[in-house]
Order: structure tokens, then sequence, then C-alpha cells
């Protein structure tokens, strides 16, 4: 098998990943960085000394990065939908995709990692800021999405693979809510692409390990 997958089906950044992987039907092997894999870990750790997932590995090279893995999909092992277009369109998915990564996953992340820590060693006004971050950028977004179906307009693109998982849990740490209409559809819409449909139940069995408690609307 030409390419490998290290990471965790409840892990948001390997979502990122897996849905351009299953969208676009290019074999891969699954890594599954757990305890009941050591040997996966070890050389995620080898390979990526950060020891953060997704890790692509493809005919032995390594590819680190979410952004940067689907970069190199695109370039290698292309399919029918592209991930990152030509131009003003490729440069707004660019852009959409710091947004998603930066400004929601982040602050989701922050609020869970707290959540994660031991009581003594949590703190409430980073979990204030972090929401506060979070409801700025569903503000933005509402009012600067394209009116769909996807991210930049027809073609499902590099900014709905991150848009998919940072929208789904960070709803789960802070509500987008009836007052942003057009964020709230944008994210049904995503919940309901086959693609990533499955890394929603592939991830389900998980969802015990969510530290703020999953709730049960998706
Ligand atoms: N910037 C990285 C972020 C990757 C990341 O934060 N991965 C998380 C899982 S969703 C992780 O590896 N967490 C374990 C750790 O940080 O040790 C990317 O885009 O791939």
């Amino acid at each position: 098998m030409t390419l490998q997958l290290f990471g965790h089906p409840f892990s948001s950044y390997t979502w990122k990943v897996l849905i351009p992987l299953w969208a676009n039907a290019t074999p891969f092997e699954f890594r599954m960085v757990d305890p009941a894999h050591p040997d996966n870990g070890a050389e995620l750790k080898r390979r990526w000394r950060f020891g953060q997932f997704p890790l692509l590995v493809d005919e032995g090279r390594t590819v680190a990065e979410s952004t940067c893995i689907i970069e190199h999909l695109d370039a290698h092992h292309p399919g029918p939908h592209r991930w990152i277009p030509d131009g003003e369109l490729g440069r707004r998915v660019r852009l959409l995709d710091r947004i998603f990564d930066q400004r929601v996953m982040t602050n989701m992340n922050a609020v869970v990692w707290d959540a994660l820590r031991p009581q003594e060693e949590r703190n409430p006004a980073d979990r204030r800021v972090a929401r506060e971050r979070l409801n700025t950028a569903y503000d933005w977004l509402d009012e600067d999405l394209d009116e769909g179906p996807w991210a930049v307009g027809e073609q499902f693109t590099l900014a709905d693979c991150a848009a998919a998982p940072s929208l789904f849990y960070a709803d789960w740490v802070e509500e987008i809510g009836p007052a942003r209409p057009r964020l709230a559809a944008y994210r049904a819409r995503l919940l309901a692409h086959p693609a990533v449909a499955r890394a929603v139940d592939e991830a389900r069995p998980y969802r015990p390990y969510f530290p703020l408690g999953a709730p049960d609307r998706d």
C-alpha cells in the first residue's frame, strides 16, 4: 500500500485528512494511534518528533500537517475533487482553511484541553477568552460564508475538509445556535456529506472520552 495514515478516528485533525481520502476514494492503510497499537505510536514519534497526528507516509516519505497532507494528495494522488483550486478561489480556500484551523479548531481545543486538566490546573479566564473568540469566528463565518452549498460555492474543497471537524466539535463546546442560521445550515450540510457522515459514525464509539460530555444531537 503506497499511503499510510497515522491517526485516530476521534481526532478532529485526522478527520480533516480522512474526509478527502474517502471523498476521492484514495486507497490507504489506516495506522491507528492508541495504546492498543504501541508500534504505530512509536513510528509516528520516530517520523515526527512532535508526536501529533495525522501523519501521512507516502512510499516512505513523511508528510506532516493536515493542510500540507491535503496539498500533497492534490499534487500526487489526484481524484475527482480538486482540494485547492487555482487563482482567487484557491486563495479564498486557503483563508478559510486558516480560519477553521486557527480561529475555530484552536479555540475549541483550548476549552477541551482545559477540561482534561486536573481541577486545580484549570483556567476559567483562558476558557472564557477561547469561547469569546469562538463566538467572534462564528459571527464572521455567518456573515462571510458563501451561500453554498460549500465554503466557496459549488466545489467541495480543503476549506470544507477543515470546516467539518472544527464546526462539528466546536458546536459541542459552544453552540452555534439559531442566531447564526447560515453557519448552522452549513454545518448541517457538511454532516450530511457521505465522507463526513462516515467520519462522524466511525468516531461514535469514542464519544465517552469527550471531557465536556457529548451532546445527543449529532
Ligand atoms: N497543526 C496540526 C495539528 C495536529 C493536532 O493537533 N493533532 C492532535 C489530534 S486532533 C494531536 O495529535 N494531539 C495529541 C498531542 O498533541 O499530543 C495539523 O494540522 O495536523
